[in-house]
């Protein structure tokens, strides 16, 4: 049996990094390109602005394992991509019936939820919003303010991470601005 060091971590409550972080990581625009609905307002930007960060993750660097709460702080910059929000790949947990809790930090943003079969919810986050995924919900987040949305983010060790099954068929449902209100709409390009 190993006994692990106890240690504890510090959240710069304005940015939402972790501190120390052990591992960071940076999605742009160019490696989520496919993930966006709008594909004219992609190549657009591309073309124009060149590639842009949408996401950070800071990592605790807690081990997958059974026993474990591995955890991470997530810092999504705002911005749209046409009328889609900047937001994470998203996934579903390898072994489905894990769930996961999240907490915001700073910002404003949304959690997308879906069932395999189709089912979308999406909760309000802002700072203190503790947010439940539920074991067999794919998640995945969007800031849909104007300044960086952070939330923390822990989840069972074992749980595994299925990224996969939302690059193949995409989320059932994107959350975009309409009339100035983000808004859950049906995702066009959703197989
Ligand atoms: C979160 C996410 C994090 C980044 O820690 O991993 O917000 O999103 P993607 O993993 O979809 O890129 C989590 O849900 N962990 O299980
Ligand atoms: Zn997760």
């Amino acid at each position: 049996m190993l006994i692990m060091e106890p240690r504890a971590f510090a959240i710069e409550m304005d940015t939402g990094a972790l501190r120390p972080a052990e591992r960071v990581i940076r999605r742009t625009l160019r490696e989520m390109r496919a993930l966006f609905a709008d594909q004219d307002a992609v190549e657009r930007i591309l073309a124009t602005d060149g590639d842009r960060l949408i996401y950070e993750v800071c990592l605790a660097g807690i081990e997958e394992a059974a026993g474990q709460i591995p955890y991470s702080t997530t810092v999504i910059q705002p911005g749209r991509v046409g009328d889609e929000f900047h937001m994470t790949k998203g996934h579903f947990h390898v072994l489905r019936d894990r769930a996961e809790i999240y907490l915001g930090l700073a910002g404003e943003g949304h959690l997308i939820l879906q069932t395999e079969d189709g089912t979308a919810r999406s909760l309000s986050m802002r700072p203190g919003t503790v947010g439940y995924v539920p074991p067999h919900w794919g998640h995945r987040t969007a800031n849909s303010g104007s300044v960086p949305f952070a939330f923390l983010a822990a989840w069972p060790g074992e749980a595994g991470h299925d990224y996969g099954t939302v690059e193949e068929r995409g989320f059932a449902q994107i959350l975009v601005s309409r009339d100035g209100r983000p808004t859950l709409i049906a995702n066009p390009t959703h197989v």
